[in-house]
């Protein structure tokens, strides 16, 4: 059976910005959970979720959290799954806040951490992560960036018809 992907948020208010996230990983046919866990609000549940979710039949699991962001370290603490971070734009320092708590982890738990609200890169490196052991998956990626590819040629044929 095909291994699942974990989409956790710290709160509901992350939802809307990882909306494209689990509907790319719906796209590349991976099947996904999604969790509002909370590293400081409910941090039983985050370690108990992490603890068990290669057990659980997952095979990466994309934390998003703004502020201080702890929850993808956190939840990289309790398992050997990869963990990517989604870092969420906060009001106050644009997000900058919650890149730094998640990427300047310590030495032995590393979290692989994309672009301030990078939630459709996180669900794309999850796939690439997956495709590892899932042939697949793998064609199914090679095609996506096939059709990226031809969509910014297309963009350019149309920008050589234009007078500038
Ligand atoms: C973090 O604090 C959440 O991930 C969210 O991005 C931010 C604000 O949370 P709420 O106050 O909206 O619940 O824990």
């Amino acid at each position: 059976m095909s291994k699942k992907a974990a989409v956790i948020m710290g709160s509901d208010s992350d939802l809307d910005t990882m909306r494209p996230c689990i509907a790319r990983l719906k796209a590349f046919g991976i099947p996904v959970e999604v969790h509002i866990i909370s590293a400081h609000r409910t941090p039983a549940a985050a370690e108990r979720f992490a603890s068990s979710a290669k057990e659980n039949g997952f095979g990466v699991i994309i934390a998003a959290a703004g502020k201080a962001a702890h929850l993808a370290g956190v939840l990289a603490a309790y398992t050997t799954l990869p963990v990517i971070g989604v870092p969420i734009k906060t009001s106050m320092m644009g997000g900058l806040d919650s890149l730094l708590s998640m990427v300047q982890m310590p030495k032995g738990i590393p979290v692989a951490c994309v672009a301030v609200d990078g939630a459709d890169n996180a669900a794309i490196l999850a796939a690439q992560m997956m495709a590892l052991s899932d042939e697949a998956l793998g064609d199914k990626l090679e095609q996506f960036k096939a059709s990226m590819a031809a969509e910014v040629e297309l963009k350019d044929q149309k920008l050589q018809s234009e007078a500038l």
